[in-house]
C-alpha cells in the first residue's frame, strides 16, 4: 500500500530577538505531530524557519551598526542551536533570504500580477512612529500598534494591491465546506464574521525601507512582508520547478497542517489561502491556531518583557520534562499562565511519581521475584485493564489526530496511573509471600505491558526517554513501536537490567520567611482586621472593585502532600483558562468537579499555594461540617460575568 504523506510546518520566527517558551511551544508541538505520524507509518516533511526581512529587522541591525543579514545570521545559529537542545528533528529550515525563497516569492508576485489580481495604486495605512513600523487594519490591536499598545498614525505611499475583495465569498465557501481548515472550532467562527464583514484589497509592497524582497519590475517596491513570509511553505517544497517534494507534500496530499500562534491565524486563514486560490495552487488541508503562553503582563513577548528563555529551563530540568510540561499543560486552543512552579509540579507528578516509580518498582520487583527475567504470561489477564488500554490508545490516536496534544497525554498517563494502581491493589510483596507465583507473574507482566505501551505513546514526546525505559526493561526495540501497540503483544521474556530513575524528583524549595518578618506581617494582619470590624459596612464601590465571573471546571487533581488543596483548571472565558488551588478536596473528589459551572473571583491578585501559582478563588458557602461551591441556576456561558 503506497505510504501517506503529512506536511507540517511551524511559523517562521522574526530574528528580531531570540526565541522564549511560546515559540518552543509551536515548534515542540510539530515536532510532536510530526514524529507521531512517522510512528503510524507517514512520509513526513517537517519544516521551520526564520522570517529575516522588513523594517524591524533592519532598525536592529542597524541599532548593533551591522549590515542585516550578519545580524539574522548570528540570531539564526542561536535559533538552530534551541532546536537541537529542544531534539526538534526539522527536514528543512527555511531562511527568508535564501536565493530559492527570492525566486519563488518574485515569479509568484509576477504570476499573479500579470493575471491582473495585483495592481498599482496609492496606500494609506497605518504608522506606529513609535516602532517605526507599518500595519495594515488586520494587524492593529483594538486600533492601536499591535507591539507598543500606542496610537498610530495614517500614511500615504504609492503602493500594489492585491485583490483580496475579489476573493472574499470564495474563500467563505471554502472555509464553510471544510470544517477541518481552520481548529479550533472557536477561531473558526472568528475567522467567518471577520470575512462576512467584507476583505479590502491588500496593499503588498512598500518603498520607505529597502531590507526585503524587490518587485522584479519595479525594484523601488519590497513585497510586503506576509506575501514574502507565507510563501515559505512552498518555497522549502521547490513549488518553483515543481519538484518531487511539492508533488508528494503539497499536490498529492491530504494533510497539510500549518501550526501557528492565535496571533497570526488571519494572516494564515485569510491571506495564506487568498494568494493560494489566485494561483491556482489548492489550499493547505488545516491551520491549527494555538493559545497563547501568558505570564504577568500577559501574552509572554519580547516587547512587553516577560519572556522566560527555554535554554535555562533544559538546562535545569531537561529537554523532555519541558516538552512534557508544554504539551501537557497547553489546553488546546486556548491561554495558559506560565508558571516555574507549574513546571516542577506537572514532572514531580506525572513524571516522577507515576510514570518512572511505576518502572522502577516494576523492575525491582521483577528483580527480586524472579530474578531479573520478566515473567511471560498468554492469559489471566484483568479484564478492566485490558478494557482500559483499549479505551486509553484509541483516545491517544483521536486526540493526536485533532491535535489535542494535552488530552493525549492526559489519556495516556489514565493507563499509567492505573499501573500504579494495580501495585497497590494486588500487593504483590504478598503474592510473593503466599507463594501466589501465578498471579504474580500476572500482575507483573501486566505492569510490564503498561510501561511498553505507555512508552510508545510517549515516544513523540519523551524523545531521549523512551531508550532509557527499553535498556532499563531490557526488551527489544522491535516491540516499541506502533503496530505493538496491544496489550498483550510482549511474547518473548527479557531480563530486566535496573538503571538511574528516569526522572528524579525535584525538591521545591519553599521560602521560608525570617521569623522578625512573619512577626511583622502578623500585626500589619491584626491591624487590618480592628480595622475591618470597626468600619465592617463597604460601600456600592468597594463592592464594585470585585469581579466575578462563571467559570466551568476543566480538570481537578488533589495537591500533592496537602489534605485540603485541589488543583483546577477553569475556563473562564472563550480563550480563557486558568489555574485555579481552592481549599475544597476534604469537600469534593476531583471527578465530581469536573464540568461543574462556578463562581470566580477573577481579579484577584495571583497567590501561591504550595508552590503554585493560583490565578483567582471560588466562591463557596460553609456550612458547620460541610461546604459546597457556589454555582449558577441553569446553565450559562463561560465568561459570564457575575454582578
Ligand atoms: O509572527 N505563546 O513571527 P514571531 C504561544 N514571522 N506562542 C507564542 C507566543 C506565546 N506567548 N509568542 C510567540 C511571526 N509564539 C511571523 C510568522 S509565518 C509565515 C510568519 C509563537 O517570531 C506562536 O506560534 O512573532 C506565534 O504565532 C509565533 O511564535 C510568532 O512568532
Amino acid at each position: 500500500m503506497e505510504k501517506k504523506s503529512f506536511y507540517v510546518t511551524t511559523p517562521i520566527y522574526y530574528p528580531s530577538a531570540q526565541l522564549h517558551i511560546g515559540h518552543t511551544l509551536t515548534t515542540t508541538m510539530a515536532d510532536t505531530l510530526a514524529r507521531y505520524k512517522k510512528m503510524r507509518g507517514y512520509d513526513v516533511y517537517f519544516l521551520t524557519g526564520s522570517d529575516e526581512h522588513g523594517q524591524k529587522i533592519e532598525k536592529v541591525a542597524a541599532e548593533k551598526g551591522m549590515k542585516p543579514i550578519e545580524y539574522t545570521d548570528g540570531i539564526v545559529k542561536t535559533f538552530k542551536n534551541l532546536w537541537s537542545k529542544m531534539h526538534i528533528d526539522y527536514d528543512d529550515f527555511i531562511r527568508t533570504t535564501e536565493k530559492r525563497h527570492y525566486d519563488t516569492v518574485q515569479a509568484l508576485f509576477q504570476k499573479i500580477y500579470d493575471q491582473g489580481d495585483i495592481y498599482k495604486g496609492e496606500y494609506e495605512g497605518y504608522y506606529c512612529t513609535s516602532c517605526e513600523s507599518f500595519f495594515t487594519q488586520f494587524q492593529l490591536a483594538e486600533g492601536h500598534c499591535p507591539d507598543c499598545g500606542k496610537a498610530v498614525d495614517i500614511v500615504k505611499e504609492e503602493s500594489y494591491f492585491f485583490k483580496m475583495s475579489k476573493y472574499g465569498d470564495r474563500l467563505l465557501e471554502y472555509i464553510e465546506s471544510h470544517p477541518h481548515f481552520i481548529q479550533p472550532e472557536s477561531r473558526r467562527n472568528e475567522m467567518i464574521s471577520f470575512i462576512k464583514m467584507g476583505l479590502e484589497d491588500l496593499s503588498v509592497s512598500r518603498t520607505t525601507f529597502d531590507w526585503g524582497i524587490p518587485i522584479t519590475m519595479d525594484r523601488g517596491h519590497i513585497i510586503y512582508v506576509w506575501f514574502d513570509a507565507l510563501t515559505n511553505y512552498i518555497t522549502a517544497l521547490d513549488y518553483l520547478d515543481d519538484g518531487p517534494l511539492y508533488e508528494q507534500f503539497w499536490k498529492n496530499n491530504d494533510e497539510i497542517v500549518h501550526l501557528v500562534g492565535k496571533d497570526i491565524i488571519r494572516f494564515h486563514t485569510i491571506i495564506w489561502p487568498i494568494i493560494l486560490m489566485a494561483a491556482g495552487i489548492k489550499l493547505p488541508t488545516t491551520v491549527f491556531g494555538h493559545g497563547w503562553l501568558l505570564s504577568g503582563g500577559g501574552k509572554m513577548s519580547k516587547s512587553v518583557g516577560n519572556v522566560v528563555d527555554p535554554l535555562v529551563l533544559i538546562d535545569k530540568y531537561g529537554a523532555d520534562s519541558l516538552r512534557y510540561f508544554l504539551l501537557r499543560e497547553m489546553p488546546s486552543g486556548s491561554d495558559y499562565y506560565y508558571s516555574e512552579d507549574a513546571l516542577v509540579s506537572r514532572i514531580n507528578m506525572d513524571l516522577a511519581n507515576d510514570y518512572g516509580n511505576l518502572l522502577s518498582r516494576t523492575i525491582s520487583m521483577i528483580d527480586k521475584y524472579f530474578s531479573g527475567n520478566i515473567p511471560l504470561v498468554k492469559d489471566g489477564f484483568d479484564e478492566d485493564l485490558v478494557t482500559l488500554s483499549q479505551e486509553v490508545t484509541n483516545s491517544y490516536q483521536k486526540h493526536m489526530d485533532k491535535f489535542e496534544l494535552s488530552l493525549a497525554l492526559q489519556a495516556v498517563f489514565k493507563l499509567v496511573g492505573k499501573g500504579n494502581k494495580l501495585i497497590e491493589e494486588s500487593a504483590p510483596w504478598t503474592l510473593y509471600k503466599e507463594g501466589n507465583m501465578e498471579r504474580l507473574s500476572v500482575v507483573l507482566y501486566q505492569l510490564v505491558e503498561i510501561i511498553r505501551m505507555s512508552t510508545i505513546m510517549l515516544s513523540p514526546v519523551l524523545v531521549e526517554t523512551g531508550e532509557k525505559v527499553m535498556t532499563q526493561l531490557g526488551v527489544d526495540k522491535e516491540y516499541f513501536t506502533y503496530d505493538k501497540l496491544a496489550f498483550g503483544s510482549l511474547d518473548q521474556s527479557f531480563k530486566v537490567a535496573k538503571g538511574t530513575p528516569l526522572f528524579p524528583r525535584i525538591e521545591i524549595e519553599v521560602e521560608e520567611k525570617p521569623k522578625k518578618a512573619q512577626k511583622e506581617e502578623k500585626k500589619k494582619d491584626i491591624k487590618t482586621k480592628e480595622k475591618q470590624n470597626e468600619d465592617n459596612l463597604i460601600s456600592i464601590d468597594d463592592f464594585a472593585k470585585c469581579k466575578f465571573k462563571v467559570g466551568k471546571v476543566l480538570e481537578a487533581e488533589k495537591v500533592e502532600g496537602t489534605e485540603k488543596l485541589m488543583k483546577l483548571s477553569v475556563k473562564v472565558g472563550t480563550d480563557e483558562i486558568r489555574t485555579v488551588v481552592a481549599g475544597i478536596a476534604q469537600y469534593y473528589l476531583p471527578q465530581d468537579l469536573i464540568g461543574k459551572k462556578v463562581i470566580v473571583v477573577y481579579n484577584l491578585k495571583p497567590a501561591k499555594l504550595r508552590g503554585i501559582e493560583s490565578h483567582g478563588m471560588l466562591l463557596a458557602a460553609k456550612g458547620e461540617n460541610d461546604l459546597k461551591l457556589l454555582t449558577v441556576d441553569g446553565d450559562l456561558e463561560e465568561g459570564a460575568e457575575v454582578s
